[in-house]
Parts: structure tokens; sequence; C-alpha cells
């Protein structure tokens, strides 16, 4: 990459050249790394891989220096990063160097959750897990065992599992996160939106970022893209109540009193409806009950709407038209974390319409249609029959769910229906600081008779384990195959660059003898993964080598929008875009969306809202030493007039208290105009309250334990997480 490009990108992170320069110049790190390469190659030596800091996987090349691992860079053929790693991928080698890393296997000697441990073999860890696992089986049957993993290193573990007889399987990223989104769109589009999402950011002539923090969300191409689209000058228009990096970067900023975004999608689509600023052709030839459509959204005009959002009514018209002028290439992004407020199914749904009005679906600047490289799966034999349904979402009460519902998986946990859940597999997922409301997990894990984690640090959730395995992390292991749906096909590969420090394992390797242990050998007929790669590779043309040799192999790169060829096809039952939704109206839903007032914060209290850092992902990086530098704790924003009239000081200590009494660790108060009066701001992920996390432990404060409220989104299952109200407490 061009410096000037860099400087461009980094620009977009809010992040300084500096702090991110300094991370990568890092020269050879950490005590024992001479251990690593036994044959200790003079010079520079350089492994491609893919990044794992977050799960966008990012094609990366890790370089050794006289055989010590150095620095981490994107590889330039990647379609991904193009070469550039975010700052957290960069800082990624401080996951290898983190001196609070799980070192052995961990088998529980105390009370769960009082952090006491001995260490173990990994025989004896396993025998223990495949001897409880076995009991389980045999008093309630498989389907006891639920498993909780996030990300692709998840795979071997769930392939085990599910040869044991798992069927609840279920991550945070669906009902916490993206899932809302993915049932709005698919109801009125057919489809979903996927990961990598399959937005033309990069094309967009208007941009529209509802919540959507890119700059401070950092997923690699969505930075980049936004970047560039800034470069441009495409119309960037950002509602936050907030005033975010992406804000700072807007033509048009608009400080939306929080939970009302509805309201402020009513308004625009009727102004684009009324003053038929619509794409008639696009909307006449795809689209399904426009003419009710049109009827329900008739009252919400810009005047409706101010007295509930709090924007300008001239503000809401002009934006209106401005997305109107740059259709199709205006792009309503539809957002990633989209858990708010318990109705978000249908403010995607809003968002989605919004984005048929103005035909983007399928359009360049808009939503373009994603492929994959095709890769065979591995012949393994066939998994048993599930002997009982899912516990997530009994008697389908939430009918329009697409995936697993963790707080489903948990809620059974508790109470033991439709029936008992007696053993977690957790693999990658901290669901003390991802689940809402942590006093109900906890009241979950008590009733487990088996509680297995897999993490690389000792982070909350692996607290409160029976059995501890500590991973391999990324840079020391192969992982499954990459080959995610974007707007070409390729496949990249992780491969080991450094061996673990201690007695870490890879995931694949624990898969293994855990199926050996549980009985299932049979499920496992290759010796090590290498083979098991290999076998996938060959079997799409490919070679094992060549793709170690390069990190990533490119694939075709196919049509991706309707004006080169591809087939506008929407798999809704009328097989159109459905502005009217007959299978929600006979659901019991709203077929059109419709707003509802969000509740009111009671007097002195102020709405928890909670966000990204650039240079952390989730609650899993703070420990990582190089990412702590360059941010060690987090801070509550909150107004001025609101600091004013609490007497608090930009830089000092404060507690949260929420509406349910439960206090935070101390955190720092950052003075700003750059928030509403109604409520306050902090990055989740900070307040470790893990005793063994000694670099991160009391740092900050955690937003997931002040969450003990959450609404639950009829539709789908999620749950909406700004629904708390925090009051300061000044003495610390
Ligand atoms: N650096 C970094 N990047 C990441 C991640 C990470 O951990 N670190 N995580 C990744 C993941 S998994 C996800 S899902 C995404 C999440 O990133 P996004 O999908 O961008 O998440 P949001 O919750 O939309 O973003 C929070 C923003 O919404 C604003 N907001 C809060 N309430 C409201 C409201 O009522 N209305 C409006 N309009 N705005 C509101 C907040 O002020 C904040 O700016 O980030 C991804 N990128
Ligand atoms: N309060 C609150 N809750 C949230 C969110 C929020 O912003 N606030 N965000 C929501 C969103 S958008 C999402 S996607 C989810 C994400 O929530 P999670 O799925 O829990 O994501 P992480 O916090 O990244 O948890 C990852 C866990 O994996 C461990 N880990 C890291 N690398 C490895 C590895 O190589 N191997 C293994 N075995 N373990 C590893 C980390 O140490 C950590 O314990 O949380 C959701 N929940
Ligand atoms: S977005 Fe950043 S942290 Fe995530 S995989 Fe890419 S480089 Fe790594
Ligand atoms: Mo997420």
């Amino acid at each position: 990459m061009n410096s000037i490009s860099r400087r461009k990108f980094l620009k977009i992170t809010g992040f300084s050249v500096g702090a991110v320069a300094a991370a990568s110049a890092l020269s050879p790190i950490v005590k024992g790394s001479e251990k690593i390469n036994k044959e200790k190659v003079k010079g520079i030596q350089k492994i491609p891989t893919y990044c794992d800091i977050c799960f966008w996987k990012c094609g990366a090349i890790a370089y050794l220096k006289d055989g010590a691992l150095w620095k981490i860079e994107g590889n330039p053929n990647d379609p991904l990063s193009k070469g550039r790693l975010c700052p957290r991928g960069t800082g990624g080698i401080g996951a290898y160097s983190d001196p609070d890393r799980l070192r052995s296997p961990l088998i529980r000697t105390k009370e769960r959750g009082e952090e006491k441990w001995k260490e173990v073999t990994w025989d004896e860890a396993l025998d223990y897990i495949a001897s409880k696992m076995k009991k389980i089986k045999s008093e309630y049957g498989p389907e006891s065992v639920a498993f909780f993993s996030h990300g692709i290193g998840g795979n071997f573990l769930k392939h085990t599992l599910k040869a044991y007889g798992v069927n609840n399987i279920s991550a945070p990223s669906y009902a916490q996160c993206r899932g809302p989104r993915d049932v709005g769109f698919e109801l009125t589009f057919g489809d979903g939106i996927g990961s990598p999402e399959r937005t033309d950011i990069e094309n967009a002539k208007c941009l529209v970022l509802i919540g959507s923090h890119l700059g401070e969300n950092m997923h690699n191409s969505q930075a980049q893209e936004f970047a560039n689209a800034v470069e441009r000058d495409s119309t960037v228009i950002v509602v936050d109540p907030r005033f975010s990096v992406a804000a700072s970067k807007a033509k048009y900023y608009l400080p939306i009193k929080p939970g009302t975004d509805i309201a402020l999608l009513l308004a625009w689509m009727n102004v684009i409806v009324n003053e038929k600023l619509y794409d008639v052709e696009y909307v006449n030839k795809f689209g399904f009950g426009f003419e009710q459509f049109a009827a329900e959204i008739s009252p919400y005009t810009p005047e409706w709407a101010y007295t509930e959002t709090g924007i300008d009514v001239e503000l809401i018209r002009t934006t209106a038209r401005v997305m109107a002028i740059n259709k199709p290439a205006t792009l309503i992004h539809p957002g990633r974390h989209v858990t708010w407020y318990g109705d978000d199914a249908q403010r995607s749904r809003a968002i989605a319409l919004l984005n048929a009005l103005l035909g983007s679906w399928g359009r360049k600047g808009g939503f373009f249609f994603p492929s994959s490289y095709s890769i065979p799966p591995y012949p393994y034999p066939e998994y048993p029959k599930p002997g009982k349904d899912k516990v997530d979402n009994p008697d389908n009460k939430y009918p329009f769910a697409i995936e697993e519902i963790t707080t489903g998986i948990r809620e059974a946990t508790i109470t033991g229906k439709p029936y008992p859940i007696k053993g977690w597999f957790i693999y990658a997922t901290n669901l003390i600081h991802a689940l809402p409301n942590e006093e109900e997990t906890i009241k979950a894990i008590q009733n487990l008779d088996l509680m297995v984690v897999v993490d690389v640090i000792p982070s909350e959730i692996a607290g409160w384990a029976d059995v501890v395995l500590p991973e391999s992390v990324y840079l020391e292991r192969y992982d499954d195959l990459h080959a995610s749906s974007f707007k070409e096909t390729f496949v990249g590969i992780r491969q080991p660059v450094v061996e673990s420090p201690a007695d870490q394992k890879p995931n694949w390797w624990i898969a293994k003898k855990l199926a050996d242990k549980l009985g299932l050998g049979n499920y496992f007929p290759w010796q090590h993964i290498e083979e098991y790669l290999d076998y996938r590779l060959n079997a799409a043309g490919l070679s094992l080598d060549q793709l170690k040799k390069e990190g990533i192999i490119r694939g075709e790169k196919p049509p991706i929008y309707f004006e080169d060829g591809i087939t506008p096809e929407f798999p809704t039952p009328s097989g159109k875009i459905e502005f009217y939704s007959l299978q929600l109206a006979q659901a019991g839903f709203d077929p059109v969306p419709k707003f509802t007032r969000p509740d009111e914060p009671p007097a002195g209290y102020f709405r928890l809202l909670f966000g990204r850092s650039p240079v952390h992902s989730f609650s899993r990086t703070q420990s990582n030493r190089i990412l702590m530098d360059m941010m060690e704790e987090n801070e509550v924003w909150v107004n001025n007039d609101i600091a004013n009239r609490y007497g608090l000081a930009n830089g000092q200590y404060i507690k949260l208290k929420n509406q349910d009494g439960i206090i935070s660790n101390k955190v720092k108060v950052k003075v700003t105009e750059r928030i509403r009066t109604d409520c306050v701001y902090m990055v989740h992920g900070f307040g470790h309250n893990s005793k063994m996390l000694k670099g991160a432990y009391g740092k900050g404060a955690s937003d997931a334990q002040l969450i003990t409220k959450y609404k639950i989104d009829p539709i789908m299952g999620g749950t909406g997480m700004n629904v708390n109200f925090v009051t300061f407490e000044t003495e610390v």
C-alpha cells in the first residue's frame, strides 16, 4: 500500500497514524520466541495466513525475522484486506505474546466461578469431558449438550459434537447481533445480507449510516470502501445520537433521539412516495403490495417524525431528496449489530423497504449478488438423527427466527423445558460479556453437569467452566479453509507461523482427540488436518502446496449486479419484493413497519449506548499488550450540559448505576458535545473481572454488566439491549 492510501485509511479510524505505525514497527517480540522456529532460519521469512482478531478473516502475511515472529501485514492478493490489515489485525501478534494466555488444560477444584484450578494433561481433561458427556447422553440424550461457538475455529468441534448427537448449536452473532437485520431483509427481498455484507459501499453515490459506526466498527473491507467513498465525495448521511467518527465525515448528520429510527424511516419513505421520487419502474416490476404500503405510510409526515425523533423537518425532507437523486446508487446500510430496542426486525425491514423504493437491491452502489469458491465438503459419515427438536425456540414462539437463539438455549437450561440442558460446550465466545443479563447466564450454568470452555485467555466465561482447554492462537495453527461469499470468489488458508509456547493445542486436534475418547474416531478418517485440507482442495482442482505458498487463490469475477446480467429473483412467497408482507400479517405482526415509542429514562437516568473501538474486538483483545497500549480502558461519554449539571469533570473516575441497582467498575468520564443529553456511551468489552486476566483486570467498565434488562424481538428472538438506563455515582 502506498503511504497516501494508508494515511487516508487510518484517518477514517479516528486513530493517529503514529499509534498504529508503532505497533507494526514492533521488532522481534517476546521472551521465549527463540524457542519457536527450531531451525532458526536466518533473515526474513514470509508465511501467508488469515487474521483472527475478529472473524472477518482478512488475508495476511506474517513475517519472521531470524526465526522469531516479527510483524503481520495484509496480503495484497486478498480481496477482503487488499493488502492492509485494520489496526487490530496489525496488533494481532500481541495475541501470541500475551503473558496472560492459558498454558495447559485446567480442571476446576472449587465452586464454579471461583477460578480455582488444577493443571492436568490433555488426556486427563479429555477423559473427564468424555466420561461426563457419555453420562449425559445415557441419562438425558445427546441433545442435552449444547454448543456455543463463534467463528470458523469452531468447525471441527461442531463436527465432533454433531457426531455425538448435539443439535442445539448457537452463537451470539445471531440473537445479540445481526439476526434482526437478516430476518428483516429476508422478509422483504427473500434473501439476507450475509457476512461479509453484500453492501457495495465503494460505489455508493449516497451512503446512509443508521448507527453503523464505520471507522470505529473496523470490519476491514467496509472501512476501506468507506474511506474510498468519502474520498470520492459520495454524499454521506449519518443518523446517530452520538457524533461518531462516521458522522465527522458526513454531509448530513441527524442526531436522532435513541430508539426512534423507525419514525425517521417512515417519514423518509413518506416523502419519497408522496413526491414520487422512488424508482417507479423497479417498484412496478418487482414490488408486491405497493399500494397498501403507500396507504400505510401516508400519515407519517416529516412533521410527525420531528416530534418523535427530534430531527428537523426540513432536514428529513432534504435528506430524503438527496437519497432519491442518487438512486439506485443510494445505499442505506443495513447495519450489523442491530439488536437495539426489541423492534429491530421491523426497523431492519423499514431499512430494506427504503432501499427497495430507491431500487438499490441488485444494483451498483447498492446491494450486490455475492458468490463463493465452490469447495466440496469432506466426505464424512452421516451424523445421527437428533431424537428431539431444538430447545431454543419451542412451539415456534419466534416464528421468523432463521438461526438458533443463544438466549433460548439459556432459558431452557434454566427451566429444564422443553427438556433439560445439562452440558455447555463453549468455543471462542465470552457469554458473560456477550449475553444480556449476566445473572441469568450464571443461573443457567449452575444447572449444568458439565461446562467446557475452549479459549486462548482466561476469559470470564472460562472462569465458570469445569474444564478449560487452552487453544493455540491463530498464528500457531491450521484452521478450516476460508471461502466467503464476496464480490469475487477466492479461497484462503490459515497455517501455523510459529509454535505454541506451552501446552496449547489447535481446535482440530482437540476435536479429533475428543471424538476418539467418545468412540467416534470414525468421524475423523484423516490423521492430520493437512490431509483434510489437501483432500478438499484437490476436489476443487487446487493444491495445498500452492495455497500454503500464496495464502489466497482467487477464482472468478462473476457478474454481481442486475445490470451485468444477474437475473432478478426474489425468493419471497410472492416472488417479489414484499412492500406489504402477508407472511407477517398472517403471523399477527404488522405487514408494514409501525413505530412504537421507546420507554423514557427515569428522572436522573440516561440511556446506555455502546459500540466499538477501532483498536479492540469485543471483549477479546483487552489483554493483548499491543492493543492495550493503544487503548487501555474505556470512557463513558457524557454531554457537556449534563456533566455541568452533575458536576462531572473530564477524566474524572465515576461508577455507573443502572435501573436495577447494578453498579459498574470505575470508569473515566469523557465530557463532550458529541453526544445527546438523553444518553451516555461506552465502548463494549472492557471492565474484565477475571482475576487471571492480569493485564485487563479492572480496567474500564463493562456495558454487559449494566445490561440487566433486554427486550426480545417477537418476530425472531433477538435481544434488544439498548433499553437500560444509568445514573452517575461519584463516590468511587
Ligand atoms: N474495531 C472493531 N470493529 C468491529 C467489531 C469490534 O469488536 N471491533 N465488531 C464487529 C461486529 S461483530 C459488529 S456486529 C459490528 C458492530 O458495529 P455496528 O453494526 O456499526 O454497530 P451499531 O450497534 O450499529 O453501532 C453502534 C452505534 O450506534 C449508535 N446508536 C445507538 N443507539 C442508536 C439508535 O437508537 N439509533 C441510531 N441511529 N444509532 C444508535 C451508537 O451511538 C454507536 O455509534 O462491528 C464490527 N466491527
Ligand atoms: N453488552 C454487549 N453485548 C454484546 C455486544 C455488545 O456490543 N455489548 N455485541 C454483540 C455482538 S455484535 C457480537 S457479534 C457478540 C460477540 O460476542 P462473542 O462471540 O463472545 O465474541 P468475543 O467477545 O470476541 O468472544 C470471544 C471469546 O473467544 C476467545 N478467543 C479469542 N481468540 C480465540 C481463539 O483463537 N480460540 C479460542 N478457542 N478462543 C478465542 C476470547 O478470549 C473470548 O473469550 O456479542 C454480542 N453481545
Ligand atoms: S477486520 Fe481487522 S481484526 Fe478483523 S480479520 Fe480483518 S484485519 Fe483482522
Ligand atoms: Mo456482531
